[in-house]
């Protein structure tokens, strides 16, 4: 891990983290290149990147309805268990966050509002092949499912052999999924995008994947609705002296193992701490599985950050802005309040981030990159739309008639005045047309 010491009270830059930032131009081609592709030639498409890329395509990419049914009872009780408890608390977390319809009426009877609709149809990217992620699937549908989505369809590369494991099937039938189909990568978010005869184009696209998804994900944003642009994982753990170093290490190596390029940083105002959670995490490394990945992120990607005063590692925190942050300080609850930046907080030594990930309830899927800094974990609200709604009564128009009048006026634009002119004169002849 690089170290990067903030003496004399050095605010924490951009450039002391040496982000990947965005996506290669390379990547971006490629990704627009297949999405194109399979906008022009529909299912041909697929199948060519699906046999490129994943080695396999199935005969048909959507999974029979029976086959995600019977998943969970293919699958071990105690998984199916586990399973169970992280959607009933996922399920209510989210429940929390569905947004309703509001009205007020002003004292002249006009009524003024938003009126909240779901999505028609939402596509939830799952990353697959080697890797499995049945946690993204309850956390990627749940929210869609609570906001009311009525068609939420699911893609995730299938295995080498073209099939989809029973642990992800089993998830997207305890969340709801109502349509599985076994596409991935770019030509996945193209399909969902754009529609092709056998996969239906969707109004939404959420979900994390590899760049090639993220930079598809990006160039359809705005014909389709997406999440975000999700970068590699990342975890920063703010800790003081009374942190312990090894239980620290090991939360920094649950980030590290999840891929190459994931980041972890620690931050720190205690000047020991740094070689204390490196020995720990040297000892704990070499027992690890996965050794070689989670060598090569904090090798690679590891930042520790060394400052003055909690306030100001509080405050170098918020420049990273990370997709997780871990409290580990005598007074967590107190710090809370000077944290701006973060997808997820957890708050207290006792808050391991893989409860996150699995169970507590709040979504995983979180700002990355920075990205902390404006955005929102994945939610119920990214699958719900707002329409204002204006109605007026004749007294609600006599009171803002003139208004609309003076300001149509100033912009030049005489039928804008004309629309509530002639209103006006009839809500004053006491005419009730309307
Ligand atoms: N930490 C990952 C989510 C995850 N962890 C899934 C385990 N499974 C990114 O937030
Ligand atoms: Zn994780």
């Amino acid at each position: 891990m690089r170290k990067v010491e903030l003496t004399g009270g050095r605010a924490l830059t951009q450039a002391d983290l040496n982000r990947s930032g965005a996506l290669p131009r390379e990547v971006m081609d490629a990704a627009e290149d297949i999405v194109r592709d399979v906008r022009d030639r529909g299912d041909a498409a697929v199948r060519e990147y699906c046999t490129r890329f994943d080695g396999a395509c199935p005969e048909s990419f959507r999974v029979p309805d029976e086959l995600v049914k019977a998943a969970p009872s293919m699958v071990d009780p105690e998984f199916l268990e586990s399973l169970t408890r992280a959607r009933d608390q996922i399920l209510a977390f989210h429940q929390k966050e569905r947004e309703e319809s509001w009205f007020t009426t002003r004292p002249d009877g006009t009524l003024l509002g938003v009126q909240v609709t779901p999505v028609a149809s939402a596509a939830v990217y799952v990353p697959g092949g080697r890797a499995q992620y049945p946690s993204t699937v309850l956390m990627d549908t749940i929210p869609a499912k609570v906001a009311g989505v009525p068609r939420v369809v699911m893609v995730t590369p299938p295995q080498r052999d073209g099939s989809l494991s029973a642990y992800t099937l089993a998830a997207a039938a305890l969340a709801g999924v109502d349509e599985v189909y076994a596409v991935g990568g770019a030509q996945a978010i193209g399909a969902v995008a754009y529609g092709t005869e056998s996969i239906p184009a969707c109004d939404k696209i959420v979900g994390p994947g590899n760049a090639y998804v993220a930079a598809a994900k990006r160039y359809v944003s705005g014909d389709v609705g997406i999440d975000m642009v999700a970068g590699p994982s990342e975890v920063c753990v703010l800790a003081d002296a009374t942190a312990d170093p090894v239980v620290v290490a090991a939360d920094l190596m649950a980030q590290a193992e999840h891929d190459p390029l994931a980041s972890c940083y620690l931050v720190t105002c205690d000047a020991t701490l740094p070689d204390r959670v490196l020995a720990a995490v040297e000892r704990l490394v070499a027992q690890s599985p996965r050794e070689e990945v989670t060598r090569a992120s904090l090798d690679n990607r590891g930042v520790i950050v060394v400052a003055d005063t909690l306030d100001a590692a509080a405050e170098a925190v918020n420049v990273v802005a990370p997709e997780h942050l871990e409290l580990h300080c005598e007074d967590a609850m107190g710090l809370l309040g000077k944290i701006r930046n973060a997808g997820a907080i957890f708050v207290g030594a006792w808050s391991s981030e893989p409860l996150g990930d699995y169970v507590a309830g709040p979504n995983h899927t979180l700002p990355t990159g920075g990205t902390a800094r404006f955005s929102n974990p994945l939610g119920v609200y990214d699958f719900q739309k707002r329409s204002s709604v204006i109605s007026y009564t004749p007294e609600g128009l006599l009171a803002d008639a003139p208004a609309v009048q003076a300001m149509a006026q100033a912009e030049g634009l005489w039928a804008h005045a004309l629309s509530v002119g002639m209103r006006r004169r009839l809500a004053e002849s006491g005419e009730k047309r309307y």
